[in-house]
């Protein structure tokens, strides 16, 4: 059996997803996502140029030494650019395997461990009120897990996935604003004055059964950090993601030493060289990498598996940088990984997206339920994909009050 060629397309309906197809002399052929949010053209050339044309007459059967091949054989190691395109076609090589055995991908790695799969949606409100009104909305569409992200009384900008105005929660991403990014202006002090308490409020109102998750997105320093987990600790969160930078790892120590809030980290992680010493010293509770830029479901399935060993669960990066294809081979690890934690989850669910992307994979009452279709069960319609092209977007990027650069 020889892979005989693969196609990627770049483009979607508002976000510039990076599809690969790899095809094979049987006719049967893999689906692989390699989207990298605001550098997609990236990862597209990474494969265009270099992968495809080494993967033309291997047998697609072997995907852990074309894994390897790819990885190794690279000399420059690791990189979200080129492990999103080692992630591409690690799906592509699996869903090809699933076809050709009739099975779907989580029957290959174990079978079930659970039913389905717990997702968390996001919440977001330009001040608490709103914010309460945007949670109520994703509980009576049945989620009991939702994240949630608050507009800061006297910040100058919305913050973090914020929407600038009431009622419009959902559509704080905003895509294709081309590459000069929009600025946002961040005071951590008014942040952490405000969002313990919010959190409180938050755990008051809807009561203990809801799982509540909040994404500082890296904005505190390491002392900051320890002293927002612990005072965030009346709120009981499910989980505090990326408190501060993981750059450097051991200044998550001191969180440890001040809290017991739960902490998950990794969504920026491409590698278990990149999360190795957190997990082993368990300075986290849930790790965040993605199939995506984390090199694919040989890679992840790795890092679960060590993770398993440290009482670390998985958390794995879900938003709408990634596409349905990743979902997809996610769903099928969150069914099979026995420390399974939740999974993010954003309403990609419009009508055109999944017109590009059809599969049997659904939420209900927030609950992920894997399609058993070979493969990783999702379809790619290139007609659907000639409606769309590359439109270039921008991250924003931060900077306190008097103009220091801050992170995203
Ligand atoms: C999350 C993330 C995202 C990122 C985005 C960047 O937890 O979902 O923080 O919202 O900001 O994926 O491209
Ligand atoms: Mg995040």
């Amino acid at each position: 059996m020889r892979i005989t060629g693969a196609q990627v397309f770049v483009g979607g309906p508002g976000r510039n997803y990076v599809t690969l197809k790899v095809l094979t002399a049987q006719g049967v052929h893999g689906l692989g996502d390699a989207t990298l949010n605001n550098r997609e053209t990236l990862p597209a050339i990474y494969l265009r140029d270099y992968i495809v044309p080494a993967l033309i007459g291997m047998d697609p059967r072997n995907s852990e030494d074309i894994w390897q091949f790819l990885y190794r054989g690279a000399y420059f190691r690791r990189g979200p650019v080129a492990m999103a395109a080692i992630g591409a076609v690690d799906m592509a090589l699996w869903d090809i395997k699933g076809k050709l055995a009739g099975l779907p991908v989580y029957q290959l790695l174990g079978g079930r461990s659970r039913e389905a799969a717990m997702v968390y949606a996001h919440a977001a409100g330009a001040d608490l009120p709103d914010l309460m009104d945007s949670i109520a909305h994703c509980i009576e569409q049945g989620y009991r897990a939702v994240r949630v992200q608050c507009g800061i009384p006297g910040m100058p900008s919305a913050g973090y996935a914020v929407p600038e105005a009431r009622g419009r929660g959902k559509h704080y991403i905003s895509d294709f604003a081309g590459i000069r990014p929009r600025v946002e202006i961040w005071d951590s002090g008014r942040y952490m004055r405000f969002m313990p308490g919010a959190l409180a409020e938050i755990r008051a109102r809807f009561g203990p059964e809801l799982h509540i998750l909040h994404d500082v997105h890296h904005r505190l320093l390491p002392r900051e950090a320890a002293e927002f987990a612990r005072a965030a600790e009346p709120a009981g969160l499910f989980w505090l993601e990326d408190p501060t930078p993981a750059e450097d790892q051991d200044a998550l120590d001191l969180i440890r030493q001040h809290s017991t809030t739960p902490i998950a980290i990794g969504e920026v992680f491409n590698s278990i060289w990149d999360c190795n010493r957190l997990i082993e010293a368990e300075r986290i509770d849930f790790i965040r990498v993605a199939v995506t830029y984390a090199g694919g479901i040989t890679h992840v399935r790795r890092i679960v598996d060590l993770a398993g060993l440290h009482h670390v669960r998985t958390g794995f990066h879900g938003a709408p940088s990634h596409s349905p294809i990743s979902m997809a081979a996610q769903a099928h690890l969150n069914i099979w990984a026995p420390n399974f934690g939740i999974q993010e989850y954003l309403v990609l669910a419009t009508p055109d997206c999944d017109a590009l992307f059809p599969s049997a994979h659904r939420v209900e009452n927030g609950l992920m339920h894997v399609s058993d279709a070979p493969g990783l069960g999702i379809d790619f319609d290139e007609k659907q994909a000639a409606r769309y092209e590359y439109r270039p977007g921008s991250h924003p990027v931060v900077r306190l009050e008097d103009g220091t650069l801050w992170n995203y």
